[in-house]
This record gives structure tokens, C-alpha cells and sequence, in this order.
């Protein structure tokens, strides 16, 4: 059950889909009070509380505990405990005796104080109106999936994008982007998507490619995906400011924010000062929507939206300001160090001005939503395939999501295992980190590590930043050691996409804790390095330097083994348990009575199978989702049961 509450006069956010009622009393079990903080709502909690949720937020699965501003904001430096992130997900259930789910559905920043200072007490703060739906039900489990439906249906990617890509910033010419494909092709390692960044643009404009270093894209984007391998260009928010058609449209219709005085507001990112497309007005979504015409019209059909919070380097303002001061970031929360000045622009809503704090968490999201609604209609009857960075509750609808800028350590390695349940909560199933870690030089054994935690996570990319060593598996010794973990990717891919499907269909999330299952059983409920993932699978990855680690089974299970080519099976007792897992190996146990199907290893996705299954594990059943890979009509009936 969804109970609805409006707390001043909020701008519609249109996250929950359906019209709920508006309640009058008080917002029960929350103690609301209203104080010059602006709205406050106030919950003790037991000594066996639960706190998930958070979207995106890092540190543990359990949020009990942690601060948290709800800010979408650039921050590559996070840490357990940063306070805001590049997105806004401001969805908590209250896992305990009597549980239940809250979403504060609000444009502007939010306060989560989850037991942080007072650690029986949640406090949540929002100065600005917005909507609280409480949702009810038997547990954190249903109440989620409540959730999920009344936000709508998360973004099912074309099944390419379910494949291993490659990114780096940046493959700076044509003969880079061939390289890294040929060498794939040389190691036998499966590729189905290379990343282009910021370099691929001619001075950073969005929308071009330099000439020099790309002559013929069309010709680059054709041979690879001949192949069976498609070119993700990087997008970045911000309009380059030139005298180019596109630009003069948007200054001539009044489709960028502007400053109070009601000229364009202009901010500096990568190709210098940039305008601000405002997406809160009519006819500005479709604008930009359209725009990605440059590339499908190359034959390009992914898409990578960064900087979308929006990141800015500097504005007009604090142009001149010395460079520490330009670096400031804002008093009120963490950014990427930068002064982003969004006191000085303003949307327009219904006619109104509107400052862009008050619905500065909706800007990524909607970035979002003018990308697929754009690429939907230009790649016609198939689905493409759109991550972003910056996002909202409810942006699941319309974009996959990647964590941002990481490093290759492995405490950002437990910190992206640890950000899962919260991402699926929101909807993301299509969500990823960059594995092996964007920043700074990754060891080959993390990279293995990071590689058997990714390979579950339907988006799976390798990206690292500019000036570190190349991270891309080719470059490190024994590759066969990594053909071994894409290959399981590739083979378990019949079960990840089937699983995802129907987690879409049915409002369900992949990752989930072993309480939510085994809910009656007190260690499981305290196992947080565990996860089940969809109906049949728990994974146990490793997440530390170790080579072994303890597991713990609540139920006999079926362990498998997977070496580069065979799924060993084993049945194993309840209880606890320690294995060993070599660098090249993976491990995970499939639950009693379940199945899962695995396919024959390949290189791209255009050469699997998904139908052509082994069902391994002690089910004799097992129902599957399947469709072409490509077709916009996801329905139920895509699912079929097949037995042994
Ligand atoms: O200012 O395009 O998070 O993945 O490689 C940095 C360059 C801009 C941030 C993204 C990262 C990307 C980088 N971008």
C-alpha cells in the first residue's frame, strides 16, 4: 500500500506513474515537524533496524549509520563516507518489525541523517517542497517491488550492451579504436562494444568527429559492427558555444537556461564556455533528442552521457576568480572540487523563473529521458544502448547507469559490490561500475577480481582514465587467465539476460541479501558480502587481496566451478564453508531446486544463442526470458519454461 503526502507545492516530478491519493494526517510512523530547516520527519528505530536503499550511495549495504545530502554532484574522489554522489536516489525501506519504504520524491537536495548522529534516530530534511510516498507491505522484499512499480519499467538495452565493452580516456585516433579490437580478435577475448571519449570529438564539441583523427567514422562504426563490435560515443552536457545552426535554433528559441537577467547562461566544460540545454521546457527534450541524429545517422546505436549532473568547470563569474577559489566547491556539499555556481541560472517552468537549486536533482534525469526518447524514435524498431552518469529516482525508465569515476583498489572494488542492491532498488538494472577502476594504475589480480564481480552486472565495461597504465586485459601476462572470466560472462549471458527480462516485466530487482529469502535464518540476515542474484544464483565473489574466503550457506546448495570452459558442480551442505578461488576461476552456487542455462562460449553476442542451453544445477526447470535481442516489445510472453 502507497501513501501519499505533499509537503508545500513541489514540482512534478512525474517519478511515480500512477495518480495516488493525497493524504491529509500525519505521515505515520515518520514524526513530522515542520522548523525553520524547513520539512523534518523523525523515526526511532529498534535495535534490529535495517536501513536500504540510497540508489547509488556508497557505503554499506545496511544504511544505518550514514549521512547523506541527496545533491547529484561530481565526485570522483568518493569515499564510504562521501555525502553526495552524481545521482539523487532518495528511496530508504526500514527493514524491522514492522517495515516500510519512503520515497522523498523532491527536485532539490534532501538530508538523510540514518543514525548518524543520533544512532537510534533517522532524521530526514528537506528544505524545499516535495512529495513522501510511504509504502507497506509484509517486508523490505515486496515493498521494494512496490516500489519498482509504481516508477515504471527499468531501460532494457539491445542484448549487445549486455556484452563486455571496452572503454578508455581516450582511444585518440581511428588506428587505436582497430588496435584495441584487433587484439581482442588476436587473444580471443570477447568484445561487443568499444568506447569513444572525449578525444574522438573535434575540440571536445559534442556532435563531431575531428576529421584529422577520425576521417571516416561511418566507414570505422561499419567495419566493427561487421564484426560484431558497435562504437559508444561519449556525450557531454554542455553545448559548445559557436555559430553553427544547432546553436543559433537553441539561442533563438530559448532552449538554454539563462541568468537572471534573462540572457543565456554560459560555463565552461571541456570545450571551453558551453550552454545548458533547459530541459524543463517544452520542445527542448525533442531538440535535443534529435540531435543524436549525427550519430545513428553514422550507424552508431549506443550512447554514453556524461557530465550530466551538470559538471561544470567554471562559468562567467568565477571565470576570473584565482584558482583556488574557482576550486571551492559548494559549502553545502561535496562536489568535484569545483565552484559550480548554480545560484546564477534559472529554468523556466510554466512560465516561471526558476532557480536551478530548486530542481537541480531532476537535470541529469531528464537529460536522460530527451536522450531515449530522441534515440527511440531515430533507431526506429531496435533497441539501442544508453548509460549515463547523472540520474534521478525514476530515470531508470529511460537510461542504464554507471557509477562514475572510481579508483583500482580494491576498497572501491567492495564499495561497487556494496552499491548493487541499492541501484537495483531504484530500477538501474542496468547499471555497472568501471571495472578495474577509473583511476589510477590497476594490478592484474584486481583486475581478475573486479572482472568475476562485473560479470554479473548487466552493464560490463572496462574504462580507466587518461594517464594511467593501459587496463585493458590484453596488456597484462597470461591472457587466457581473462579470456577465462569474459568467457563465463559470455556463457552465463542466456541467464543474466533471462533474468533481467523478467525483472523488468515483474518490477523485480537482480541483486538482493539473503534475508530476503531466507528470512527466518539470523546469520544469513547479517551476511553482507554475499548477494543472491535473480531466482537461482548467489554470488560470493572475493573483494579483498585473499585468495580464499569463508561462504555460508543457508540451505544445501549446488557449488559451480567454473574454469574457462566447464561448469563443475558439486552439492554442498548448509553451514558455513571455506573456498579457495584462483585468480581465473570463478565461483558461485546455484540455490536448491533451481537451474540455470549457459550457452557455448563466443566472442560477440551477434554469435550466441540463447536458446541453445545447458541447464545446470538440481532444478529440472528453469523459465526463461527471450527475445531477439533487438525487439521494443518486452512482454510476457517472451517467457518460456524449459525443463531438463
Ligand atoms: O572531466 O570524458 O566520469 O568516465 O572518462 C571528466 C572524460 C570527464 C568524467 C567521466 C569519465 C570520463 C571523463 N569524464
Amino acid at each position: 500500500m502507497i501513501k501519499k503526502y505533499v509537503y508545500g507545492k513541489p514540482y512534478l516530478t512525474r517519478s511515480y506513474s500512477e495518480d495516488f491519493k493525497e493524504e491529509t494526517g500525519e505521515p505515520f510512523p515518520f514524526q513530522y515537524q515542520k522548523t525553520e530547516k524547513g520539512y523534518t520527519f523523525r523515526y526511532p528505530l529498534k535495535e534490529k533496524d535495517k536501513i536500504y536503499g540510497l540508489g547509488e550511495a556508497t557505503g554499506k549495504i545496511d544504511k544505518r549509520g550514514k549521512r547523506w545530502i541527496s545533491f547529484a554532484s561530481d565526485n570522483g574522489h568518493h569515499e564510504d563516507d562521501t555525502l553526495s554522489l552524481y545521482s539523487a536516489h532518495n528511496f530508504i525501506v526500514i527493514d524491522g518489525e514492522t517495515p516500510f519504504g519512503a520515497f522523498f520524491d523532491s527536485p532539490s537536495t534532501v538530508i538523510f541523517d540514518l543514525a548518524y548522529t543520533n544512532k537510534d534516530e533517522i532524521v530526514i530534511t528537506s528544505e524545499k517542497p516535495f512529495t513522501l510516498y510511504l509504502i507497506f507491505n509484509t517486508d523490505a522484499y515486496s515493498i521494494i517491488k512496490e516500489h519498482r512499480n509504481a516508477s515504471g519499467k527499468s531501460y532494457f538495452p539491445a542484448l549487445w550492451g549486455f556484452g563486455y565493452g571496452q572503454s578508455r580516456f581516450s582511444y585518440f585516433n581511428e588506428k587505436q579504436v582497430m588496435k584495441v579490437f584487433k587484439k581482442h580478435q588476436k587473444y580471443q577475448l570477447p568484445l561487443d562494444y568499444i568506447c569513444l571519449d572525449i578525444h574522438y570529438m573535434d575540440e571536445f564539441e559534442d556532435f563531431t568527429f575531428n576529421k584529422k583523427r577520425f576521417p571516416d567514422p561511418k566507414g570505422l562504426v561499419t567495419t566493427l559492427k561487421d564484426e560484431g563490435v558497435y562504437i559508444i560515443p561519449i556525450v557531454d552536457c554542455g553545448l559548445k558555444v559557436n555559430e553553427k545552426p544547432m546553436i543559433k535554433e537553441g539561442l533563438e528559441k530559448g532552449y538554454f537556461v539563462k541568468k537572471e537577467d534573462g540572457t543565456p547562461f554560459k560555463a565552461a566544460v571541456w570545450p571551453g564556455f558551453t550552454y545548458f540545454v533547459d530541459f524543463f521546457k517544452k520542445d527542448t527534450k525533442e531538440y535535443f533528442g534529435h540531435l543524436y541524429s549525427f550519430y545513428t545517422d553514422l550507424g552508431i546505436e549506443g550512447f554514453w552521457n556524461d557530465m550530466n549532473e551538470p559538471s561544470i568547470f567554471y562559468s562567467e563569474l568565477t571565470k576570473d576568480l584565482p584558482k583556488e577559489e574557482k576550486k571551492k566547491g559548494n559549502p553545502d556539499f561535496e562536489g568535484n572540487g569545483y565552484f559550480q555556481d548554480y545560484s546564477s541560472f534559472f529554468h523556466v517552468i510554466d512560465g516561471q523563473n526558476v532557480n536551478h537549486y530548486e530542481v537541480h536533482n531532476l537535470y541529469g534525469g531528464l537529460l536522460c529521458e530527451a536522450c531515449y526518447d530522441g534515440v527511440d524514435k531515430l533507431l526506429k524498431d531496435r533497441r539501442g544502448v544508453i548509460f549515463s552518469r547523472s540520474s534521478y529516482s525514476a530515470t531508470h525508465r529511460y537510461s542504464g547507469l554507471w557509477t562514475g569515476d572510481n579508483s583500482s583498489t580494491y576498497r572501491h572494488l567492495r564499495l561497487n559490490f556494496n552499491q548493487l542492491l541499492g541501484l537495483n532498488m531504484e530500477g538501474f538494472l542496468f547499471s555497472g561500475a568501471d571495472t578495474g577502476g577509473f583511476g589510477g594504475n590497476c594490478s592484474r589480480s584486481l583486475l581478475l577480481r573486479w572482472l568475476a564481480l562485473s560479470l554479473w552486472t548487466p552493464l560490463f565495461r572496462n574504462h580507466c582514465a587518461i594517464i594511467f597504465r593501459p587496463q585493458e586485459c590484453y596488456h597484462y601476462r597470461k591472457k587466457k587467465d581473462f579470456r577465462n572470466l569474459l568467457n563465463a560472462r559470455y556463457q552465463l549471458l542466456p541467464y543474466i539476460y533471462s533474468e533481467f527480462g523478467k525483472a523488468v516485466l515483474r518490477d523485480d530487482i537482480l541483486f538482493k541479501p539473503l534475508s530476503f529469502i531466507f528470512k527466518d535464518d539470523e546469520t544469513a540476515t547479517n551476511i553482507d558480502d554475499q548477494l543472491l542474484f535473480g531466482d537461482s544464483v548467489m554470488i560470493c565473489p572475493i573483494l579483498n587481496k585473499e585468495k580464499t574466503r569463508k561462504v555460508y550457506l543457508p540451505v544445501s546448495m549446488t557449488e559451480v566451478r567454473y574454469d574457462g570452459k566447464n561448469f563443475k558442480e558439486t552439492n554442498v551442505d548448509r553451514g558455513w564453508r571455506e573456498i579457495k578461488v584462483p585468480l581465473n576461476e570463478l565461483v558461485f552456487y546455484i540455490l536448491p531446486d533451481k537451474c540455470v542455462p549457459v550457452t557455448k562460449p563466443c566472442l560477440h553476442t551477434k554469435d550466441i544463442d540463447l536458446s541453445d542451453v545447458t541447464l545446470i544445477g538440481s532444478g529440472t526447470e528453469y523459465e526463461q526470458y527471450l527475445d531477439d535481442g533487438f525487439t521494443k516489445d518486452i512482454k510476457e510472453s517472451n517467457i518460456r519454461v524449459i525443463k531438463k
